[in-house]
């Protein structure tokens, strides 16, 4: 196995686009495989480098890592974007849980019987329960967790730049967010990330949707 890294998953976001997004904030090159055929995830799987038969699968430093939690934590205990004590780890990871359960629900939208409700539900549930607690904790805070970036703040500059995307005013009323954006987006390796040609992915749209479907030969939609 070679010294870099590589990325194995769809040309899209879903599950592994944290991890770019993480990789790029550390200043980490990577490679990508993408998954474009279903023979391509059997032969990963015949290969045994899927642990659990599920992708994102990570290539780095000798291993096969899946899991991506396990990953971005890796990840960020390696490149001291995880939090210096056990306080500051538990609150890394307290906020990225959160924002992870946002995101998932945005991840599902392609797949989902009835998106147009479920857009609602996330507009709502950001609104009410997610961004308040993101509002609160960067009063008088550049960073999330001990006054230095780590995870959470990358997951969380993620995680506001998708919800935009859907819901273009939605930081409006949340201005110590915004003002994080702005701080955030000025880091060299953010800015660079969030030029056309980067390795960060568009939104899904129907050819996404339909290659993970064959690739994992889902019957039909809706999954969800
Ligand atoms: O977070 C994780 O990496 C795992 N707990 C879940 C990974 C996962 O669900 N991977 C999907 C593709 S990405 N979308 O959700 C997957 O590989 N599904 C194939 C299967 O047979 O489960």
């Amino acid at each position: 196995m070679s010294d870099k890294v590589v990325l194995y998953y769809f040309n899209g976001r879903g599950k592994m686009e944290s991890i770019r997004w993480l990789l790029t904030v550390a200043n980490v090159e990577f490679e990508e495989v993408f998954l474009t055929t279903r023979d391509q995830y059997l032969k990963l799987l015949d290969d045994g480098a899927l642990m659990f038969q599920q992708v994102p699968l990570v290539e780095m430093d000798g291993m096969k890592l899946v899991q991506t939690k396990a990953i971005l934590q890796y990840i960020g205990e390696k490149y001291n974007l995880h939090g210096k004590n056990p306080k500051e780890k538990v609150m890394v990871n307290m906020y990225a849980e959160g924002l992870m359960d946002l995101m998932e629900m945005m991840m599902t939208l392609p797949f989902s019987a009835d998106p147009s409700a479920k857009l609602k539900t996330i507009e709502t549930k950001s609104n009410e329960r997610y961004l308040p607690v993101f509002e609160k904790a960067l009063s008088g805070q550049v960073y999330l967790v001990g006054n230095k970036l780590t995870c959470a703040d990358v997951l969380l500059l993620e995680c506001i730049l998708m919800l935009e995307e859907k819901f273009p005013q939605i930081l409006s009323n949340f201005s110590n967010i915004k003002a994080f954006q702005g701080r955030m987006t000025k880091i060299e390796a953010v800015h660079k990330f969030l030029q056309p040609g980067s390795q960060r992915k568009p939104q899904p749209d129907e050819n996404y949707v339909k290659t993970v479907m064959e690739v994992f030969a889902l019957p039909k939609l809706p999954l969800l």
